[in-house]
């Protein structure tokens, strides 16, 4: 890239990061909400955790190059959709989905592309759902509608992640055969409990619809 080249990417990419941590403010604003919400008025928040994070420059230009992306504005705009991105962690997958529904039905979040890497895992066993969804920011001179990666998945799928991702950058991407083999190992056993822990939770909620615990206290005086 020339000079002058260089200096509009430079532009670009502060720009677009600017845009990125507003969409990432107007998630979070939404997660926000619902879940005091759900604190106040249920038993049970589906929301666990939340996470953000901006992808740094040098990563956005790394997914420049590998997709073969022209480095221009409208380029990445179109085709680099996880410069923003939230990760909601929830307690069952059924939550996970419940949640999704609720923020996708918002009216004013667009949803450009579900990957359901739940129902359809990755080869290597990654779960997660992820959202791209776009949300109005609202600047002083015009309204730009922002790309923001939503990542909602269980504890047990969080907890495979970020330790694959570790093994992943810590081996360069080449990770040994029999490691990759006990992460596949490890993903199903993950899946497991997350069924396992389901059927507790229902078995527990069907308790509770069935039996009254004040008849656990014995016959009335
Ligand atoms: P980081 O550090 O979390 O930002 P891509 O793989 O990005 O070229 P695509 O279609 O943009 O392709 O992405 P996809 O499949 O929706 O996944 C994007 C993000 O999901 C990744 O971002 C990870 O956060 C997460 N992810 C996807 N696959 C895996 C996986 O196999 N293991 C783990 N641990 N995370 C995964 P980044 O930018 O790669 O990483």
């Amino acid at each position: 890239l020339t000079s002058p080249d260089a200096q509009e990417l430079f532009r670009t990419l502060l720009e677009l990061r600017m845009l990125g941590k507003f969409g990432i403010d107007e998630i979070l604003t939404k997660i926000n909400v619902l879940r005091e919400e759900f604190e106040l008025t249920r038993e049970h928040s589906p929301i666990e955790h939340v996470n953000s994070r901006l992808k740094s420059p040098r990563s956005i230009l790394e997914k420049v190059v590998r997709r073969g992306v022209t480095p221009s504005r409208e380029d990445i705009r179109q085709y680099i959709h996880d410069i923003a991105g939230v990760r909601i962690t929830c307690a069952f997958a059924t939550d996970v989905y419940q949640l999704a529904e609720i923020l996708t039905g918002q009216p004013d979040i667009r949803v450009v592309e579900v990957k359901d890497y739940i129902a359809d895992p990755k080869p290597n066993g990654y779960q997660s759902l992820h959202l791209i969804v776009e949300v109005p920011v609202f600047l002083s001179q015009r309204t730009e509608h922002t790309l923001v990666e939503v990542q909602i998945r269980t504890i047990a799928m969080d907890f495979w992640a970020s330790l694959e991702h570790k093994i992943y950058y810590k081996y360069d991407r080449e990770v040994p055969q029999h490691l990759l083999d006990e992460l596949r190992d490890a993903a199903r056993v993950a899946s497991e409990l997350d069924e396992r822990m389901a059927r507790l939770r229902d078995e527990v909620n069907g308790l509770a619809l069935t039996e009254d615990p004040r008849d656990t206290d014995g016959p009335a005086p």
